[in-house]
């Protein structure tokens, strides 16, 4: 796995390339004999080596981070998205479909024999309702090429629908103890995740995903969502201004985001990185839930509420578009080229028999 420093690895780029030519110049009327000769062309040799080298290996997300100073050929940069934000304040990319190169980041990936982690809980009626369609389609289309292993949480092993997974696939089932209310489900979600990442998951994949099971894949979900600390944008708040967002506004709860405050709206349906950080998000959001019931409140939108307020306390170093978690109620803007993943329907009246 890379830890690679794109922006050093950028300067230190520049140096060799900025430095070593002015001083073969400066030098070359002086240096005339043989021997000097054949150390220069060597050093000439061995630089143009060594960019040559560096280029092959370079991070492939620099090309998409650094837009304006890049040196490379722009053919590099291929297709950006002006119409869109496709970079954070803080300089994360926001990953919309034309904003990376697949077959570099494939290659670049490969290379480092990945295996990425994703979790997904079915407790009650979801069993049914969901789970089938969700780990099909994201046989289908999630890290295709890539090791990968489902984690499955269920409350019940016997329920578990067969599915034929494909080459690179596995799976792991786990029972967990239903919550009595929704909102418990969904919360303590948080917790289970974080528990399975220290006791196994954490020396089983490099990345890790954690989704909802309401939703099916309907395109590739590759390697450019691969990151440290990875957010989903919701979509139908992605053009919204900070203050509309259904943030957590009382002081009391440990979600609170005052008005003036924030960056996005982050669908609470898909989030990953890093086992190390993903561990991090679970515990810290766990954290401000059982404060809130301690201190006798729930976040309006309960995890969601206190992931955002994670996200806004912990930058994100990526952020997936709303192309990833498309809701097709909205209809097809635009913006939207290709849907990764959609949302299914809401049927609160079949699936939800508990308050
Ligand atoms: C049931 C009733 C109301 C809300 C949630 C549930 C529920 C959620 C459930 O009965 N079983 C279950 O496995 N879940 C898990 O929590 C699913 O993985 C689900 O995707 C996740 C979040 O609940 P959602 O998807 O119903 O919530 P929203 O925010 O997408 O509407
Ligand atoms: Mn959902």
């Amino acid at each position: 796995m890379s830890s690679t420093d794109p922006q050093k690895h950028f300067l230190k780029n520049r140096f060799r390339l900025f430095f070593f030519p002015s001083f073969f110049f400066f030098f070359q009327e002086k240096i005339m004999n043989v021997k000097g000769k054949v150390i220069l062309s060597m050093l000439v040799v061995s630089t143009v080596m060594v960019v040559f080298w560096e280029y092959i290996n370079r991070n492939p997300e620099v090309g998409d981070r650094t837009q304006k100073d890049w040196w490379f050929p722009s053919w590099f940069n291929n297709g950006k998205r002006p119409e869109v934000v496709t970079m954070t304040g803080w300089k994360a990319p926001v990953v919309w479909e034309g904003t990376y190169n697949r077959a570099i980041l494939e290659n670049y990936y490969a290379r480092q024999k990945i295996t990425v982690g994703l979790t997904v809980f079915a407790i009650g009626k979801y069993i049914e309702h969901y789970l089938e369609e969700f780990i099909t389609s994201a046989n289908k289309y999630f890290m295709v090429g890539h090791r990968v292993i489902f984690y499955i949480m269920v409350d019940d092993v016997s329920r578990m629908p067969l599915i034929e997974l494909g080459p690179l696939r596995s799976f792991k089932v786990f029972e967990i103890k239903s919550e009595k209310r929704w909102q418990d489900i969904s919360m303590m979600r948080m917790k289970t995740i974080a528990e399975h990442i220290v006791a196994h998951i954490k020396n089983e994949v490099d990345f890790l995903f954690c989704m909802d099971v309401d939703q099916v894949f309907q395109d590739t979900f590759g390697v450019e969502t691969l990151g440290q600390s990875v957010a989903q944008l919701q979509a139908w708040w992605y053009k919204a201004d900070p203050d509309e967002f259904t943030y957590e506004r009382r002081k009391e709860s440990a979600a609170y985001i005052p008005f003036g405050q924030g960056d996005f709206y982050y669908h609470a349906a898909i989030f990953g990185g890093t086992p190390t950080q993903v561990l991090n998000i679970t515990q810290e959001c766990l954290k401000g839930i059982l404060q809130d019931k301690k201190n006798d409140i729930e976040a309006e939108w309960h995890d969601e509420s206190h992931l955002n307020k994670y996200f806004l306390l912990n930058k994100p170093t990526k952020i997936l578009s709303p192309e990833y978690c498309w809701d097709y109620h909205i209809g097809l803007p635009s913006d939207i080229k290709t849907v990764k993943i959609s949302w299914q329907t809401k049927e609160y009246n079949v699936v939800r028999n508990n308050v």
